[in-house]
């Protein structure tokens, strides 16, 4: 039986992708699972969608990773039954855009910080207190191999992802001694999300980036989750850097007169 069953879960970016895929996992695997984004219809169809029985475990909420009042109104805001978070799935983030540095829209680079670093930080530190109170809890957050290789157009989104790392890496420090656990997932190429469609704008292009490959999938992503909270307690994994099998690192550049 999973770990996490009979646990609550937020997870954050329910409305669509791996945030989707792993609420659903979790609620098979018997965990209460706050799911929140800024799509509150997107989190209410899905909620409408799932079998009767795991449908009280489900709590949609509407949630803007920017909006720093109401990260800090948690988890005080919810539903009383639904305050004491036991994993947090910090999965909510965005890629805006491919160019090089020196063309970026710097209204992008703001979004892409404030929703994948600020936005992050500040959910955690609203329900870090509580967790550690319990000495109880899992902080898991979703990272990317652009936060481990640098890759042309990676710039800023790479930055907020190795930011993401590092920042987990220091609350597993911070947190040593309690019986809390921390984890960076951090996945390479994965298809059959919104992903690309946000980041470049146009369903032709995002196809593109698929095209002639087997990347992961949401289901593998959420299938990861699963297994980390099925783990005993005494084992920590501090990072998983996972990759479809397409693909590998090795992308030195040269550039040549
Ligand atoms: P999707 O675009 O499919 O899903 C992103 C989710 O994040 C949506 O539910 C969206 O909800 C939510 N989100 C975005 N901005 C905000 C915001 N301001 N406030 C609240 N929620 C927000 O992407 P993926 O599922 O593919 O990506 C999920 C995570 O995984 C991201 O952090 C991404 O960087 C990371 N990742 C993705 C990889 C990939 O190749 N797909 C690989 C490695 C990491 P809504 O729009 O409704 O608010
Ligand atoms: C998503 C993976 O390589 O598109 O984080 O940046 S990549």
């Amino acid at each position: 039986k999973p770990d996490g069953a009979g646990r609550t879960v937020f997870v954050t970016g329910a409305s669509a992708g791996f945030g989707q895929a792993i609420a659903r996992r979790l609620l098979e695997d018997g965990c209460r699972v706050i799911g929140s984004a800024r799509r509150y219809e997107r989190l209410t169809d899905f909620h409408q969608g799932l079998p009767p029985g795991l449908r009280s475990n489900f709590l949609p909420l509407q949630l803007d990773m920017t909006d720093i009042e109401a990260l800090r109104a948690l988890p005080g805001s919810l539903p009383a039954a639904w305050q004491e978070i036991d994993i947090l799935i910090n999965n909510a983030g965005l890629a805006l855009g491919v160019s090089p540095a020196q063309d970026c829209n710097p209204d992008d680079w703001d979004r892409m910080i404030a929703t994948n670093v600020t936005g992050l930080v500040e959910l955690t530190r609203a329900l870090l207190p509580g967790m550690k109170a319990r000495n109880r809890g899992y902080l898991m957050a979703i990272g990317s191999t652009a936060g481990i290789y640098p890759y042309q157009g990676g710039n800023v989104y790479g930055a907020t992802k190795a930011f993401v790392a590092q920042f987990m890496a220091n609350l597993r420090t911070d947190l040593l001694g309690s019986r809390l656990r921390v984890t960076t997932l951090e996945p390479g190429l994965c298809g059959g999300t919104e992903f690309s469609d946000v980041r470049l704008g146009d369903p032709d292009k995002a196809r593109q980036v698929y095209a002639g490959t087997q990347p992961l999938t949401a289901t593998d992503i959420a299938e990861t989750v699963s297994w980390l909270l099925s783990l005993p307690e005494h084992v920590n994994v501090n990072r998983i850097e996972m990759m479809p099998t397409c693909q590998a690192p090795g992308g030195l550049a040269v550039a040549r007169d």
